[in-house]
C-alpha cells in the first residue's frame, strides 16, 4: 500500500516506543471497570500523568461521591454521557465527543454517574499540579463536542483537545502544560507531530492498528499504552485496511517529590495527613462538603 507523505517538516529526532503496556480491565468505583494504564502498579507515575482510566459504566455502577485535592482530571467522552455533580453546585453532561477539564486545585468533592442508556465509555486522565498549583481554587473547563478544534490532512483527523495540531488550537488553558490530540488515520496515513523535546508523552491506542515510533516495527492495537523516549515527535503509520484511532498525550514533567492517598496527591506525607484532617473535619476548601450528598446519596471509599 503506498504511504501518503505527509507535507509537515520533518522531524529530527522521531521518538522510539520505550515500554507497552496492555491496560486489562478491573472494577473500580462502584461496579464500573477500568482499563489502568498509567497509575497501575508497575507504572506508578509518568511525570506528570497520575492515572489513564479507559472506562466503561452502566447504571446502576459509577462513580458517587468522592474529593480530589492536588490534580486535575480530564474527561473525554467516546459513547454514552456521564452526568457529574460536585459539592458547589455544578453539575452538567458530559456527552460523547465532549471534554470536561477539571482542576480540582484545593479541594473537589463530586460524583460521576452514567447519564444515558447502555455503556458509557471514555478516558480518564489525571493530571498532577506542581507544588505552587495544588491548592488553587478549583476550576472547571467545559467543551462540548462541537466546539472542539479539529483538522484534516492527509488521510489523517485531529481533535485537539489541547495544545495544536495541523494549523488547529484548542482553547483549554493548561496550568501543567499539556498537550492531548485525538487522532484517527485513515489506511495509508503517515503522521508526523513535533512534541517538545523537554516533555514526557505516551500514546494510547484506541482502535484498529498502527505502527508507532519506526516504520518496521510491530503493529500494536487497541487499549495498549505506549510511552515514548527522548526526540522531537511522534512519527506514526497506518498500514493497515481499517481506521487507527489514538490518543497523543504530553506533558512537561514537574520533577517534584509525590506523595499520593488514593484522590489526594501532594508533594509530602505531611501534606497528605494535613488533606485528610482537611478532608474529614471540612476545612481548607472542604468546608461545603459537611451538607453535600448527590442525588445518587452513595459514597465512594477510597
Ligand atoms: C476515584 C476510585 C475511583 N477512574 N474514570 C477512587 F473509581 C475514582 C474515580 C475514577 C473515575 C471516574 C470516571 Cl468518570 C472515569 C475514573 C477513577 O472517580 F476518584 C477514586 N479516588
Ligand atoms: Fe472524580
Amino acid at each position: 500500500m503506498p504511504e501518503k507523505e505527509s507535507s509537515c517538516a520533518g522531524l529530527k529526532e522521531p521518538r522510539l516506543v520505550v515500554r507497552k503496556f496492555l491496560a486489562r480491565p478491573q472494577p473500580e468505583g462502584v461496579g464500573a471497570v477500568v482499563r489502568r494504564s498509567i497509575g497501575r502498579f508497575e507504572l506508578r507515575y509518568f511525570d506528570p500523568f497520575l492515572v489513564l482510566d479507559e472506562f466503561s459504566v452502566t447504571a446502576p455502577a459509577g462513580f458517587p461521591d468522592h474529593p480530589h485535592r492536588g490534580f486535575e482530571t480530564v474527561t473525554y467522552m467516546l459513547q454514552g454521557a456521564v452526568k457529574h455533580e460536585d459539592f458547589d453546585g455544578h453539575k452538567g453532561t458530559i456527552g460523547p465527543g465532549d471534554i470536561q477539564w477539571m482542576t480540582a486545585g484545593r479541594g473537589i468533592v463530586h460524583s460521576e454517574m452514567p447519564a444515558a442508556q447502555g455503556t458509557q465509555k471514555g478516558l480518564q486522565l489525571w493530571i498532577n499540579l506542581s507544588s505552587k498549583y495544588k491548592m488553587i481554587e478549583p476550576r472547571y473547563q467545559e467543551i462540548s463536542s462541537k466546539d472542539i478544534a479539529e483538522a484534516a490532512k492527509d488521510g489523517i483527523k485531529v481533535r485537539v483537545i489541547a495544545g495544536e495540531a495541523l494549523g488547529a488550537k484548542s482553547a483549554i488553558y493548561t496550568r501543567t502544560p499539556t498537550m492531548y490530540l485525538d487522532f484517527t488515520l485513515e489506511p495509508g496515513a503517515h503522521l508526523q507531530q513535533p512534541i517538545p523535546g523537554s516533555w514526557n508523552a505516551f500514546v494510547y491506542v484506541l482502535e484498529g492498528e498502527g505502527i508507532f515510533g519506526r516504520s518496521k516495527s510491530s503493529p500494536v492495537n487497541a487499549h495498549h499504552l505506549l510511552l515514548l523516549g527522548p526526540g522531537d515527535g511522534l512519527e506514526a503509520w497506518n498500514k493497515s485496511s481499517k481506521l487507527l484511532r489514538f490518543i497523543l498525550v504530553g506533558g512537561e514533567p514537574l520533577s517534584e517529590p509525590l506523595v499520593q492517598f488514593g484522590p489526594f496527591v501532594m508533594n509530602t506525607q505531611e501534606e497528605i495527613d494535613g488533606t485528610i484532617d482537611d478532608f474529614e473535619n471540612y476545612r481548607n476548601g472542604f468546608e461545603k462538603a459537611r451538607h453535600w450528598r448527590s442525588e445518587s446519596g452513595l459514597t465512594l471509599g477510597f
